[in-house]
């Protein structure tokens, strides 16, 4: 099966808080699935090496100040501009582990007050995930981690009302992890969820679209 020359990748995202170990985790999963001898990418968002990328990367840095509503619409042209990338890659059966996606989008952006469908809407029309592990971690532990950087976003109060907005958005399709296990215990409970989806859509399952 897995040299079905009509056989996809999986779209894959991670999400969570800041510090929960999204980034650690993702890296470690390609280097599984490669293992394994799977055609897979390792990708994020913000995607902060195009032009799009370096305003959002500038805004995060508090180099520069946006309106909140312009900030979101920069976030999503920034998946909108890797789209057909995106499913270029998937079609040819690459797997995508991505660090980060649309639910991100919303729930930072509607964490600070903005209307959640209003959040959603750029959204609508991208590709559709397969799969979303989320990666649960409660705020007070995240911060605890090596304590948070100098961008934006990175403080407690902030944070608490991400992982609300999370709540609100997250469907009963999520795999939520315990990502306050060991990290090898986390890993190893993603590495069995991804494995199942990456065989699921070489069997056919057709893509699909947010925001379903
Ligand atoms: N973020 C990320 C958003 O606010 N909207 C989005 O659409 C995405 C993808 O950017 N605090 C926020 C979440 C993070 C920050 O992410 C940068 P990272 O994974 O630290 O590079």
């Amino acid at each position: 099966r897995a040299c079905n020359i009509e056989s996809r990748g999986a779209l894959i995202v991670l999400e969570g808080l800041d510090r929960c170990g999204k980034t650690s985790q993702s890296s470690r999963l390609v280097s599984y699935m490669e293992g394994l001898g799977h055609s897979v990418e390792l990708w994020r968002f913000p995607d902060r090496t195009t032009n799009v990328g370096q305003m959002i990367s500038a805004y995060l840095l508090n180099q520069s100040e946006l309106d909140d509503r312009t900030i979101h619409l920069l976030f999503s042209a920034n998946r909108w501009e890797k789209r057909s990338m995106m499913e270029t890659k998937l079609k040819a059966g690459t797997t995508l582990i991505v660090d980060r996606y649309s639910y991100s989008g919303v729930a930072f952006s509607s964490a600070k007050g903005v209307d959640l469908e209003w959040c959603k809407a750029p959204e609508i029309g991208l590709l559709a995930p397969d799969l979303v592990l989320y990666l649960d971690m409660p705020p007070e532990k995240a911060a605890e981690r090596g304590g948070y950087g100098d961008e934006r976003y990175e403080r407690l109060e902030f944070q608490k009302k991400v992982a609300q907005c999370y709540q609100i958005l997250h469907d009963p399709s999520w795999k939520m992890v315990d990502a306050c296990q060991p990290m090898e215990d986390v890993q190893k409970q993603l590495q069995e969820i991804v494995l199942d989806h990456v065989l699921a859509c070489q069997k056919g399952k057709p893509l699909s679209l947010l925001w379903s």
